[in-house]
């Protein structure tokens, strides 16, 4: 903590205080928040899941979830025309997420629209990112059909500002995904950036190229987000799930007109909790955010692999396969989804460090999946050497630090079998069932399930 004495533009200012003001914190806090946003590391007082992005009632035991509780894991795709500057605007980089350039460099329309000349991903395939997904294990996969900069990924009969319309590729990406999700068994799912639009002159955010006070918010939502949601909901048979994000200041009633649209033309479309108002149907932790514990509704975190969702060129901080690994399991093992991020290049090309990773995490699901898919949050918790998911009366340990004595005994736990999943070797429990005897060397260094049937 420091204290500075920084200069803010009124124009800037003002947005700063009525944000606090509508979220009942300080203008102090509110900068804070700006800042950590831009930068992406986030104040780690603030809780994981914000009852604000909660789940509605109800939904809990909604039934329409159950495909996305057995689920677990998604692929995440932010893409769009950011994908060109790839975090760099007339040779300067700009720091912080790549799909923010524009509101980071606080780049004009005119300029910025000007990249969709220039987007023509000949390399893009749907089959090669759904098959991507489906090596890696993931069960649904979540594509930004409308970004914070408006651009559009499908064709739409409301702005031009779309990939048919105004790029020289002229093809509708999200049919071309939506169509291979289907042939291929995974579930189709459509961010849309609902609030925040730095496109459209009535959407929220682009202070530098329009007047706030002008603007008509209310219009934006009913006369152009709820129409281009027909679209989506219409033109590309059944969506899994709508990924809304950045709520802000949208009002109840217009967060309700957005769920009732979706639910109206698509009643078993799930809603992400990030609609805003508290009426999603299952709730989003903050990015990258993982709860310490158990949580006890449905919910989701959306993570990425380096530090950026849409593509940039300097961005190497990859995080390693291990990790990737035990975060899918610690999640899994607090009742959580992953929905993991990949931002392809202009070109249409999945990063290859992005590729390795997600073949890498696919290859242990391949011999682990039971232990992760369709489980509920397990009975042991806050143990830092290993974590549990149950599913049909069997605890799965996953052990991330294996004893050199091969000895392990679990808290809580009273074993009448144990099974390593990956191989089937039934294993040895001593009398009172309190410990498993498993080899001295860990059977695999990144995490070896154990299954457990308890007394
Ligand atoms: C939002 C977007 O602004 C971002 O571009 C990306 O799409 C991401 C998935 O979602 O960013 C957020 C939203 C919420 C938090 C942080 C970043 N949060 O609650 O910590």
């Amino acid at each position: 903590m420091k204290d500075l004495k920084v200069t803010i533009p009124d124009g800037i200012l003002a947005r700063l205080e009525k944000h606090a003001k509508e979220h009942n914190m300080s203008t102090s806090d509110a900068v804070t928040l700006m800042l950590s946003h831009m930068f992406g590391s986030f104040n780690t007082a603030r809780p994981a899941i914000d009852p604000a992005r909660s789940q509605r009632e109800g939904a809990r035991t909604d039934p329409r979830l159950d495909w996305w509780r057995e689920a677990k894991f998604g692929m995440f795709i932010h893409w769009g025309l950011y994908a060109i500057p790839a975090g760099k605007w007339h040779g300067h980089e700009i720091p912080g997420i790549g799909e923010w350039i524009m509101y980071r460099a606080e780049i004009p329309v005119a300029e910025y629209e000007k990249l969709a000349a220039d987007f023509n991903p000949v390399k893009f395939d749907a089959a090669e990112w759904v098959g991507l997904a489906k090596r890696a294990g993931q069960k649904y996969l979540v594509l930004t059909t409308k970004h914070h900069d408006g651009f559009c990924l499908f064709k739409s009969r409301h702005t031009d500002y779309n990939i048919v319309d105004a790029t020289p590729f002229k093809r509708d990406v999200v049919k071309e995904l939506a169509e291979e999700c289907k042939r291929q068994g995974i579930k189709m799912g459509f961010y849309y950036s609902q609030t925040q639009d730095w496109h459209h002159p009535d959407g929220d955010g682009n202070y530098w190229d329009y007047d706030a006070t002008k603007q008509n918010f209310d219009s934006y939502i009913h006369d152009f987000v709820i129409p281009q949601l027909e679209e989506l909901l219409t033109q590309y048979g059944p969506v899994g799930l709508i990924w809304f994000d950045t709520p802000k200041s949208i009002t109840q009633e217009q967060s309700q007109d957005l769920l009732d649209a979706v639910y109206k033309l698509q009643p078993d479309c799930l809603v992400c909790g990030r609609l805003g108002n508290g009426l999603g149907d299952y709730a989003s932790a903050g990015d990258n955010k993982i709860p310490g514990s158990r949580v006890e509704l449905d919910w989701e975190t959306p993570a990425t692999i380096n530090d950026t969702w849409g593509f940039k060129t300097n961005d190497p901080n990859w995080k390693s396969s291990e990790d990737l690994i035990r975060k899918l399991i610690d999640i899994a093992s607090k009742g959580g989804n992953y929905l993991l991020n990949v931002g392809p290049t202009a070109e249409g090309i999945i990063p290859e460090p992005s590729v390795k990773r997600l073949e890498d995490m696919g290859a242990w699901l391949a011999a682990n999946g039971d232990a992760v898919y369709g489980t509920k949050a397990g009975p042991v918790q806050d143990v830092a050497w290993c974590r549990t998911t149950a599913k049909n009366g069997v605890v799965y340990l996953h052990v991330f630090e294996w004893p050199s004595d091969g000895k392990i005994t679990v808290p809580g736990l009273t074993a009448k079998s144990a099974t390593l999943l990956a191989t089937g070797e039934k294993l040895d429990i001593s009398a009172g069932g309190d410990t498993v005897h498993g080899p001295t060397s860990a059977p695999d260094p990144v995490a070896t399930v154990i299954a457990i049937e308890t007394a």
